[in-house]
């Protein structure tokens, strides 16, 4: 009967959302997204498929997040979060695209009971399953939550929990937290953020408290989701003078649209609602549902130029510190003897700026490349001990081990007599600690990533400009090409390669050959309709002929 129960259900849901013709749906780079009013079909397929994801683990809590992230405000997007808070295991996505794919609703029928034949999901029978959904601030964004539950309803024994808008990565920390047994509301995430940045700044060095400049901070909220949380919080932020601008309010502007740091990093100009009284002064900018955050400083009040510091640098700044603090208790005399043993590794992808992966690897730091995209660069950070991601384009955090944690936990411990707990190992130590309950371990968070790298600058006692000093970033070039069918481009080696059509390898390279640290590569993006060129090269002008000529090759063979 059960089983009845769950064909109709089903059955039911699919001709509630029929598949317009000619739509198809691709899991890519980050979940399905489309313009929103088309997203239904895909959105309530996914809440299928999250609840079935559920139930596959025992009922664990799987994650959806309703957002198009940093697309214009007419798009919109959905993507699933696994029970540790990381996205949805990769060998699901070929279900997830035939389910978003399936034509009427008794093939959709069929493909659900072979997938669960096959994976072995007990369906109709007494098991239990529950999705948390989030969604940001998209007027498309209360339509699709509904084409979620209905998808996730269809499920018999599925229990869906709507958390209402929250920034992407906070519903990865909480669908985490509530698998671990630990609180998982909103409120609990802003305390672990509070509580963690004042202990950060409390293990600050006397003499490297800065002036008021140090703790001011402008933040591009992008009219998203993260400049509305921010605003909740930042009055209790100490030690930092926040001031939100583009933070969503009636009036402010569109989501996206000419700020948040998509823009900023790609265009390299001041985002709307900034002037040239900003010159000097620090400013991040987070992306639509906060889990992208770049840094930038207005450079000149004649030109709307900025002083950008990228995915790269908040990666290089968070390597140096967590460097440092290894060295120290691993180098430090102290009468707790004690040394950790930590892996650290670093990944980036193809969009590294040249001279950050070259600035890594000379402080003898081990540097691994993977695929655009979180899913792949945080499965890599996991094989490490203390894993540091980021894409040059702000997504990013680090990850450490439950190993390396408890390490430090005894380490911490041994310091307990009061002789000890004075040392700069036990400060260094505290301060890893602090750092692990700072940063987001489900996901890339511009809110907590900020706040670490605010910890780090007052730590170091450092400015913008000492920062920027890091290395100096090889000029650069990204363009967008429209084509008529973007996946015929075939990339190969960490996307660095074309392997399809054939010969666009060959015209690549012999582009690149004409340019002095020429590096050229070219992919479809899986957010966008587009083909993505990325040039580096010594000169801006090279970069930039660089990359046209390339596009041109794109646009010549794909039309
Ligand atoms: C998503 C992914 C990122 C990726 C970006 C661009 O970001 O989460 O990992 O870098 O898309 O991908 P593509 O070049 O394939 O379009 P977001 O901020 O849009 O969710």
């Amino acid at each position: 009967e059960q089983e009845q129960e769950q064909r109709r259900r089903l059955l039911d849901v699919a001709s509630r959302f029929p598949l317009p013709s000619g739509c198809r749906f691709s899991y890519g780079t980050a979940g399905f997204r489309a313009y929103g009013a088309t997203m239904a079909p895909a959105v309530c397929r996914a809440g299928i498929l999250a609840a079935l994801r559920s139930v596959k683990l025992a009922g664990a809590a799987v994650g959806i997040v309703i957002t198009a992230s940093h697309n214009p405000v007419g798009d919109n997007g959905v993507k699933i979060a696994d029970p540790d808070g990381g996205m949805m295991a990769q060998h699901w996505e070929p279900f997830a695209d035939a389910l978003a794919n399936a034509p009427d609703p008794d093939a959709l029928l069929q493909l659900v009971l072979q997938f669960v034949k096959n994976e072995g999901i007990p369906l109709g029978g007494h098991h239990t399953a529950q999705v948390l959904l989030g969604r940001d601030t998209r007027p498309t964004g209360e339509y699709l939550l509904d084409a979620a539950l209905q998808g996730i309803n269809a499920i018999v024994g599925a229990h869906a929990i709507d958390l209402g808008i929250l920034t992407t990565p906070q519903l990865h920390w909480m669908v985490r937290s509530k698998n671990k047994g630990i609180k998982a509301s909103e409120s609990d995430y802003f305390t672990q953020l509070i509580d963690s940045f004042r202990r950060m700044l409390e293990l600050v060095p006397k003499d490297k408290s800065g002036d008021e400049l140090a703790k001011k901070l402008i933040v591009d909220g992008a009219n998203g989701i993260g400049g509305v949380k921010l605003e909740q919080i930042k009055a209790k932020l100490s030690g930092i003078d926040i001031n939100v601008r583009n933070s969503g309010k009636e009036g402010e502007g569109i989501l996206n649209h000419m700020c948040g740091a998509d823009f900023v990093q790609k265009e390299r100009v001041t985002p709307h609602g900034f002037s040239p009284e900003d010159v000097g002064v620090r400013c991040a900018s987070l992306d639509g549902d906060a889990d992208r955050l770049v840094y930038f400083r207005v450079s000149s009040p004649s030109d709307n130029k900025v002083d950008l510091v990228d995915g790269d640098k908040i990666l290089s700044l968070f390597a140096l510190f967590i460097r440092e603090q290894l060295d120290i208790i691993n180098n430090n005399g102290s009468q707790v003897n004690k040394s950790l043993s930590a892996r650290l590794g670093i990944v980036q992808t193809a969009y590294a700026n040249g001279a950050s992966t070259q600035f890594l690897k000379n402080l003898g730091l081990e540097v691994v490349f993977t695929p655009t995209g979180v899913k792949y660069l945080h499965k890599k950070a996991l094989e490490y001990d203390i894993g540091i991601y980021f894409e040059a384009n702000g997504h990013g955090t680090i990850v450490f081990s439950e190993d390396f944690l408890s390490q430090l936990e005894s380490l911490i411990n041994d310091h307990s007599s009061e002789a000890a707990n004075g040392s700069a190992q036990y400060h260094a130590a505290m301060r890893l600690m602090a750092a692990s309950q700072l940063i987001n371990q489900a996901v890339g968070d511009a809110l907590s990533g900020s706040l670490l790298v605010e910890a780090i600058l007052q730590y170091k006692g450092w400015s913008f400009q000492n920062w920027c000093e890091l290395y100096c970033d090889l000029p650069s070039r990204q363009l967008k090409v429209k084509v008529i069918d973007r996946s015929s481009i075939v990339t190969t080696d960490a996307e660095t390669k074309v392997s399809q059509p054939s010969n666009l390898q060959e015209l690549i390279d012999k582009e690149t050959a004409n340019y002095t640290h020429g590096r050229c590569f070219v992919r479809p993006s899986g957010t966008e309709d587009v083909v993505r060129v990325y040039a580096e090269a010594s000169m801006q002008v090279e970069a930039d002929s660089l990359a046209r000529s390339v596009a041109q090759h794109v646009e010549h063979l794909l039309g």
